[in-house]
């Protein structure tokens, strides 16, 4: 690699990303089943129907797994906790052997000298919650906010940070009108009430952290820099359209107290009834912000119902996903972000990485492309630094290879090679490069 911790301030942090679904292995633990157990079990909707059951068997390997972080070098690890292994109904009593777990977790990561970095939602929402409607049902702020308080009683004074869900727009847009995560709805009176109450929810939990004394509490977003595909007219205004729905929506919520016209134009007619009189809680003052960034997209527009556009391939060379490496979107969003919406809050880089084809040969595995990656977001990274915006960190989507939601287990994004047969775990070339950096 090119960069080298010395090359960043004293205080910035690199860590690695991961995701409760994806590596621990749900059948394990007393976990209470979730909608994505469900959606996996319903045919067409994940590569060959695999599920989180097992993954990477991380629940009884964390021990193991953090060795290799602290050995890599990393300050800091992003983990999430699942709902349904708290609480498996999602309300009601909780499981004492989840509540356990993250209490061991919490505490391997701090023997090792990590800051533990907590997500309370990403994605795998009880099945229970589900039959009452999941996310379009507002009451789901409080059953978020009641599981919130559960958890954080028992490790919130551990934390180094906390974010309640990670990027709303996979939980809404993706889940509820693209219909390609769980819980497959493709319904717009559905997405905009996911769209609004993800970020109430996200406000309670904000607000009953508080409760419990806690501080650096902030939000994760997904960011995807939209550009139009030709010079166009049509194209330019599709692109604004996506950049509404995708980007601005959240951050506007939570920074500005509004939603974007050029999103509300579409969803205002399904939005729940008072939904203007919710900013005061969405907007609880957070500490940091936290972006998620992996690719751009290109827009024009089509001849279908609101939104009316599609995406197009383009000409950059793509990540195993088939998304377009731009680094240069990153600048810009970092850029942005903290022109637009947070000033001077520290944002972080809270994931970001690659799928690639890796090659192994002797004992090795090969990746140098998740290098070259890693390599060229970080230079986007300094950039923002260089002109003055607060980026304090940097995480690596992902330690292990793991779950790819609707992917299955093909694509791989770690650090860290698993053989899902044995559950061996190889170090690839990236991560030796990581350590080696990290260390200079
Ligand atoms: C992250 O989301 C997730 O937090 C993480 O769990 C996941 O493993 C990681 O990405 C890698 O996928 O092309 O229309 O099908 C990143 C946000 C949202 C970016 C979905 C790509 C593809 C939508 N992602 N998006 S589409």
């Amino acid at each position: 690699m090119k960069h080298r911790r010395s090359d960043f301030a004293t205080d910035f942090l690199f860590g690695t990303a991961t995701s409760s679904y994806q590596i621990e292995g749900h059948g394990m633990g007393g976990a209470g089943r979730t909608i994505w157990d469900d959606f996996a079990a319903t045919p067409g909707n994940v590569v060959r129907a695999e599920n989180g059951a097992r993954a990477c068997d991380h629940y009884h390997r964390y021990a193991e797994d953090f060795d290799l972080v602290r050995a890599a070098g990393f300050d800091a690890y992003r983990f999430s906790v699942s709902w349904a292994r708290v609480l498996p109904e999602g309300r009601g009593t909780p499981n004492a052997e989840g509540l356990d777990y993250y209490d061991r977790l919490t505490d391997a990561l701090l023997e090792r000298g990590l800051k533990p970095c907590a997500t309370l939602y990403h994605w795998e929402l009880p099945s229970a919650l589900q039959d009452l409607g999941g996310w379009r049902n507002r009451d789901i702020a409080e059953w978020f906010a009641d599981y919130t308080h559960v958890i954080m009683s028992r490790i919130g004074d551990r934390m180094f940070s906390v974010a309640p869900i990670n990027e709303p727009w996979c939980v809404a847009w993706l889940s509820h009108f693209m219909g390609l995560h769980a819980p497959g709805v493709r319904d717009i009176r559905a997405t905009a009430r996911a769209m609004h109450h993800v970020l109430l929810a996200h406000g309670r939990a904000i607000q009953a952290m508080r409760g419990l004394g806690m501080q650096n509490l902030g939000a994760v977003c997904n960011l995807e820099w939209a550009m139009p595909a030709d010079d166009t007219p049509g194209a330019k205004d599709a692109a604004d359209r996506y950049d509404a729905i995708y980007n601005r929506w959240f951050l506007s919520g939570l920074f500005k107290g509004e939603y974007p016209a050029l999103a509300l134009e579409g969803l205002e007619p399904h939005m729940p009834t008072g939904w203007q009189d919710d900013f005061a809680t969405i907007q609880a003052p957070l500490d940091w912000c936290g972006l998620n960034y992996y690719t751009r997209k290109l827009l024009v527009p089509d001849d279908t119902p609101w939104p009316a556009l599609k995406e197009v391939a383009g000409p950059l060379p793509k990540t195993l996903m088939d998304w377009e490496i731009y680094p240069e979107g990153l600048y810009r969003f970092l850029a942005r972000t903290a022109r637009e919406y947070t000033g001077t809050l520290p944002l972080y880089v809270t994931e970001n990485g690659m799928a690639s084809r890796d090659t192994l040969q002797d004992g090795h595995v090969y990746d140098e492309g998740r290098i070259a990656y890693i390599d060229n977001h970080l230079d986007a990274v300094q950039r923002a630094r260089a002109e003055g915006v607060p980026v304090k960190g940097y995480f690596v989507w992902s330690l292990l290879d793991n779950y790819e939601w609707a992917l299955g287990y093909e694509k791989r994004f770690g650090l860290v090679h698993v053989d899902f047969d044995t559950l061996a775990r190889t170090p690839k070339s990236s991560y030796h490069a990581l350590a080696t950096a990290l260390k200079a």
